[in-house]
């Protein structure tokens, strides 16, 4: 690493270990830490995830700003710090630069860590929801930054969909403007977040880690570069059903609208509702959602280890 970047940046010694032989390693978000999950749950689920990355043999890196420094790879104490600390700020690429240069402390959100991620080389990360178009977008052209990094990023991106609270089929229409390719892993539909379906076919289809390695091989080694997604289904026995979400979901868009919420602090404000609208139920869906994509993600991140290791041998 330069000398310029070595000064904004540090990379925790294990991450630094596994980047530098090839080993699998799995970014993990922060923004759903800080700004995503109430407390105390935020911290519990965070290291939940970062076991889930451990129990397949890959190396976890949680992602965030702190004093002003991109940290690859956060301690437990530093994960604690950013899930009960008050004032984290929520960044986005756009807010990275100018966080950096105050000396800020922020969670990342998925475009802020797919950015930091690209920065050292990590090829996989597992988030929750993505960002996406709001329901309105048409007119307030409010599409999340997370939609423009996935094209951008080299990295696989594993999520669970996007949540009801967006816009997903004109989410859908923009990540394949962006030509982000969706890729259902065992699925051939966008999953919905809380639900396994959303009747909204993605434009491809993978069975095995093996198989979205491969795509993400070609894609990279061909030249073409950019990021994949891939969308693994909440686990069926944590779905919740639909008809309460969408109710919620009427609820929380009432009140942001009635309350004037608008650009970043949308997407917050929205996530805060539908936990307190939703209770304990909607957590125990996201913690169970979570550690499963972080559990693929590391699969998926051995994978690429293993076929990158190989293609060297020969
Ligand atoms: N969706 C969720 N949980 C989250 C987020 C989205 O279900 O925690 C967070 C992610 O960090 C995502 C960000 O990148 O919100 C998107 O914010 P915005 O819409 O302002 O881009
Ligand atoms: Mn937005």
């Amino acid at each position: 690493m330069d000398m310029a970047l070595g000064r904004w940046l540090s990379i925790a010694a294990p991450v630094r270990a596994a980047l530098a032989d090839g080993q699998p390693v799995v970014a993990l978000e922060s923004t759903v830490i800080a700004h995503g999950l109430p407390r105390p749950q935020n911290v519990d689920v965070a290291r939940a995830m970062e076991a889930a990355v451990r129990a397949e043999g890959a190396v976890p890196a949680t992602i965030a700003l702190l004093d002003g420094r991109i940290v690859i790879g956060l301690s437990n104490a530093e994960i604690e710090r950013l899930a009960t600390e008050d004032g984290v700020l929520k960044a986005s690429r756009r807010d990275l630069g100018a966080a950096l240069a105050r000396r800020a402390t922020a969670a990342t959100t998925v475009a802020g860590t797919l950015a930091c991620a690209a920065l050292v080389g990590i090829r996989v990360f597992a988030t929750g929801g993505i960002g996406g178009a709001h329901r309105g977008a048409a007119q307030t052209f409010d599409i999340s930054a997370d939609l423009t990094e996935l094209a951008r990023a080299p990295i696989v991106t594993v999520c669970a969909g996007a949540k009801a609270i967006l816009d997903l089929p004109l989410t859908l229409e923009y990540l394949e403007t962006q030509s982000v390719p969706v890729i259902g892993l065992a699925t051939d539909e966008l999953p919905a977040f809380y639900s396994r379906t959303s009747n909204l076919p993605v434009p491809h289809r993978a069975e095995t880690p093996q198989a979205v390695a491969a795509i993400a091989l070609a894609q990279w080694q061909s030249g073409l570069g950019g990021g994949l997604l891939v969308t693994c289904p909440i686990p069926a026995e944590h779905a919740m059903p639909t008809a309460q979400m969408e109710r919620a979901i009427g609820d929380a868009l009432a009140q942001a609208q009635a309350r004037g919420i608008r650009g970043s602090a949308l997407t917050p404000f929205l996530l805060a509702q539908m936990s307190e609208r939703t209770g304990g139920e909607s957590i125990a869906a996201n913690r169970a959602l979570l550690l499963n994509n972080a559990t693929w993600a590391a699969r998926i991140a051995a994978a690429l280890s293993a076929a990158a290791l190989s293609a060297a041998a020969r």
